[in-house]
Order: structure tokens, then sequence, then C-alpha cells
């Protein structure tokens, strides 16, 4: 920031210079150093600088491969399936948001089940493709606490722009204890909302870890009700907006593959929605 200021002020000094010095006539050769120095010459050292910088930065941002997180994201239409891998632990599965530790590099391992998307979360990092029958990796290095938002970059049907999630970054004390809640089987109370979940067939798509949910065609839902959001980014995560999603998906997300579930009736939804809430 600073330094786009002083550039800025430097710019306008030099206008301001011009501008006054109008009737000054210049000779043909200095003229022509002027350009040869102020153009390619300037340029190309700068130019060459910010390259070496950023070639100076990369052995940083590029992880050792041990011992370091992996998280696994697979897109598909239109959510996230996230996998953390750390070495000595369990995989944890998530889906729809992303958490990572501030000031620990982190390698994504990128990929897609359908057809092509693209993870992107500006504030933290670039895009990359996610391609079907292809793995890319993207390393990221987050270096501030913060929820920022993140996006699939690349059209991949009806929902596209509704196909979004929140990365968090995390203190890594922090994100350690919430990578062993995620690791662990749901916490979600017994009651009328889980009974209602299995009746229904919802495990046949859900899993949720320590019930006989096992279904790997939606999200994971084991810890659902800690998220920032529900849907893939699209609604806050309450009881209510979990409610409106199972009773009407295709009018949120249009093109999803989550069936609507209205011919339940809402005070067996809202029971399904608390419980769910409830898992953390
Ligand atoms: C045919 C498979 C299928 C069935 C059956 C199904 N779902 Fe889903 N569900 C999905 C898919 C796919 C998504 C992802 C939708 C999207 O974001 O595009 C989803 C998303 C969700 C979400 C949002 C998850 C998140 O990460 O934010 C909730 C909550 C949910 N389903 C609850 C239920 C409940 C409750 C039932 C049973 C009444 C149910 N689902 C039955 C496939 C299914
Ligand atoms: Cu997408």
């Amino acid at each position: 920031m600073s330094t786009g200021a002083l550039i800025w002020l430097a710019l306008v000094g030099l206008l301001v210079y011009a501008i006054r010095d109008r009737r000054r006539t210049w000779s043909e050769d200095a003229a022509g150093k002027l350009i040869l120095w102020a153009g390619p010459v300037f340029s190309s050292a700068v130019l060459l600088g910010l390259l070496t910088y950023a070639l100076w930065l990369m052995p940083a941002l590029r992880p050792t491969t041990h011992g370091v997180l992996r998280i696994e994201v697979t897109g598909t239409q239109f959510w996230w399936r996230v996998v953390y891998h750390k070495s000595g632990r369990p995989p944890a599965i998530s889906a729809n948001e992303i958490r990572l530790p501030v000031g620990e590099p982190v390698e994504f391992i990128l990929r897609s089940d359908d057809v092509v998307h693209s993870f992107w979360m500006p504030s933290l990092g670039g895009k990359m493709d996610m391609i079907p029958g292809r793995t890319n990796t993207l390393p990221v290095l987050a270096n501030r606490e913060g929820v920022y938002r993140g996006a699939c970059a690349e059209f991949c049907g009806t929902s596209h722009a509704l196909m979004a999630f929140s990365a968090v970054a995390m203190m890594p004390d922090d994100f350690d204890r919430w990578l062993n809640i995620q690791s662990s089987p749901a916490s979600g109370a017994a009651g009328p909302g889980r009974d209602l979940f299995t009746r229904h067939g919802c495990g046949s798509c859900h899993r949720i870890d320590g019930t006989e949910a096992r279904g790997l065609v939606g999200p994971d839902l084991s810890h659902i009700g800690g998220r920032e959001t529900v849907a893939a980014g699209v609604l806050p995560n309450t009881e209510e907006m979990i409610a409106r999603f199972i009773a009407e998906p295709e009018v949120l997300k249009p093109g999803t593959r989550m069936p609507s579930f209205a011919m339940l009736g809402s005070a067996d939804i809202r029971a399904i929605a608390r419980y769910l809430k409830g898992l953390r």
C-alpha cells in the first residue's frame, strides 16, 4: 500500500514538473537519453528486481512433503468435498468449508468428480483448475487470522455462481483442536431428528460419522453445525436455513442433486434441522 502511495506521489510530482516546465526545450540527444533510461532500462530493472524478490519468496511457499498439512478438495456440482490429511492422524472428512492454520504452509490437492471447476480463495492464494481425471496442487500460506470467501471460478453448470465456501484461517493451536474434533465421531444428541434422518433415507447420500449414515453422494454432515455456511456458501448456518434447504433445495440452488423433502412436513423438517445444527 505505502509503496503504491509513494509511486503515485512520484508520478504526480513528475506531472506537475512537466506542466510547469513546458517552456524548456530539450536537445534531441537529451530526449533520446531520457527515453532510453526512463523507458527500457528503468522498467527492466524494476521488473527484474520484482522477479528476483518473487523467486526468493517461493521456497518458503513450497511445502516440504514431510509433516505438512495436505487438504484434498474435490469439486462436484455444486459443492466441495474436503479431506484433511496430517501425518500421524486419521484423515478428517468435511465439506464446503476450508480451515487452515496461520503461518503454516498447506498443500491443496485439487480434483473434480464431474466437470471442470476452479478453486479460488482470492485473499489467500491463486486460482487453480479442478480437472476430472487430474490432480493439481496449490501451495497456500495464510498469514493472518480471519474468515475469507472462496468460490468456484470456472462455469460449471446452472448453480455455478452458488458454489462457494468460507475459508477460515486459525491460530495453529485452535486449528489442531478443531482438527481433533473433525476426526472424531459426531457429537449430536440422539432424538427425534436423528430418527427421522435415518428413517427418510438421508443416510444413503450423506455421512454422519458415528451413525449408520454412510452415503457419499452428498456432503459429509458429521460436524455441519460448526460450519459458517450451509449449501456451499449460499445460506448462513442457522437451524432455519438448514430447514429451508431440506424443504426446497431446487429453489435455492437450481440443478442441485439434493432432492426436495417438502413432503415430510415442516415439523419433521424442523426436527431434522435441529439435530443437524447440533452436530459439532
Ligand atoms: C440423492 C442424494 C441425497 C439425499 C437422499 C439427500 N441429500 Fe442432502 N444433499 C445432497 C447433495 C448432492 C447435496 C449438495 C447440494 C449442493 O450444495 O449442491 C446435499 C446437501 C445437503 C445439505 C447442505 C450440506 C452442507 O454442507 O451445507 C443438507 C443440510 C442436507 N443435504 C440434508 C439432507 C437431509 C436432511 C436429507 C434427508 C431428509 C437429505 N439431505 C437427503 C444429496 C442428497
Ligand atoms: Cu464449480
